[in-house]
């Protein structure tokens, strides 16, 4: 059946009595597409809020021909795992960081090197420009289609029991979960830290038992995720953007009738450029927010910072790993780093 009778069908089966004499029919002639999404946020996040909506919206525009089923705060497995659910198509939808990614695309974390974007005009111009059309070209090499805008998760801050990090010499010594990735140990390695990997889905736990003394993340999770519960101090130190590409097995992705994709890709990137303003509009209210949760708030200068990168050979070692032409397109577009 073509797209267009299948439609036609559809409509006519669900505007006449004919379904109720023929319950089945429309079933048997029109597949039905019920696929997971999977994510490592809370059901606060904006990216759940907006999620949800798109899935709304989905499934009322193809008459309930697409349902996509949410499961939020890595439910079905920390990030490391659920990325091999993605690929073995156990899980059809998920968003993932570019870092993590990059365990299996290396380019993909090319967003995260530190202190590369100064402000979300540049973060979008690049990432829904020719360094973010690169990155999903590589990501489709590996069976897996990512949607064509990325989400925010926002710039990354960081968050201590003890002290606050107020300059580099702050982070010698101490002892921070990152997310599983290269870039991000190699980094807190030039700050001569102690970076211990730790799936998302664990970090709560780790703060409070003391595994960890602090960790980085956007206002946005810092709250949502209830982290000013286990820390004290929150130091604005915008280090990194990060965000989330929307993926999809690729397969999975092929069997949907073409009416469907369509349908999929324009709500879900049209959710994005929402979720991208609620959290750009949470930041300028979570400072405070923070604070009377208990949290104290400083604004430390970045320049030493990106010093202390520049001088360990941070900004060398990964022009060099992600290669000329990926480094270029992101030097043309936030200026020189190395
Ligand atoms: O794991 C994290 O810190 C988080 C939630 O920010 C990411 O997904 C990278």
């Amino acid at each position: 059946m073509t797209n267009q009778t299948r439609r036609a069908f559809v409509t006519t089966a669900l505007s006449g009595a004919a379904v109720l004499a023929m319950p089945g029919i429309r079933r048997a002639e029109a597949a039905t597409f019920n696929y997971k999404f999977a994510n490592n946020l809370s059901l606060t996040h904006p990216l759940n809020i907006r999620a949800k909506e798109a899935a709304e919206a989905i499934a009322k525009e193809t008459n309930g021909d697409m349902k996509i089923q949410i499961f939020p705060s890595s439910q079905l497995g920390g990030d490391t795992e659920t990325l091999s659910q993605l690929r073995a198509g156990a899980v059809e939808f998920f968003t993932l960081s570019g870092l993590i990614l990059s365990t299996l695309v290396p380019v993909a974390a090319i967003n995260g090197v530190g202190f590369a974007f100064p402000d979300y005009g540049t973060v979008w111009k690049t990432m829904d420009g020719d360094l973010g059309a690169y990155v999903r070209g590589e990501i489709s090499k590996y069976g897996i289609h990512p949607m064509e805008k990325i989400w925010d998760n926002g710039f990354r801050e960081t968050t201590s029991r003890a002290k606050p990090i107020t300059s580099p010499k702050d982070l010698e010594g101490f002892k921070i979960r990152v997310p599983v990735s290269p870039l991000w140990t190699s980094m807190y390695e030039a700050f001569g830290a102690a970076p211990t990997s730790i799936n998302f889905s664990e970090v709560y736990t780790s703060l409070q038992t003391g595994v960890v003394e602090g960790q980085e993340n956007p206002l946005a999770i810092i709250q949502t995720a209830k982290l000013y519960e286990v820390q004290k101090y929150c130091s604005m130190t915008n280090h990194m953007w990060d965000g989330f590409w929307f993926l999809a097995n690729q397969k999975k992705w092929d069997a949907l009738p073409k009416d469907i994709q369509s349908v999929v890709s324009k709500h879900i990137n049209a959710a994005g450029l929402k979720e991208r303003d609620d959290v750009a509009k949470l930041n300028g209210s979570l400072a405070d927010k923070l604070k009377t949760e208990g949290m104290t708030l400083n604004s430390p200068d970045a320049g030493p910072f990106r010093d202390k990168l520049r001088s360990a050979g941070f900004y060398d070692e990964w022009k060099k790993k992600f290669g000329e032409k990926p480094w270029g397109l992101l030097e043309q577009a936030v200026g020189k780093l190395s």
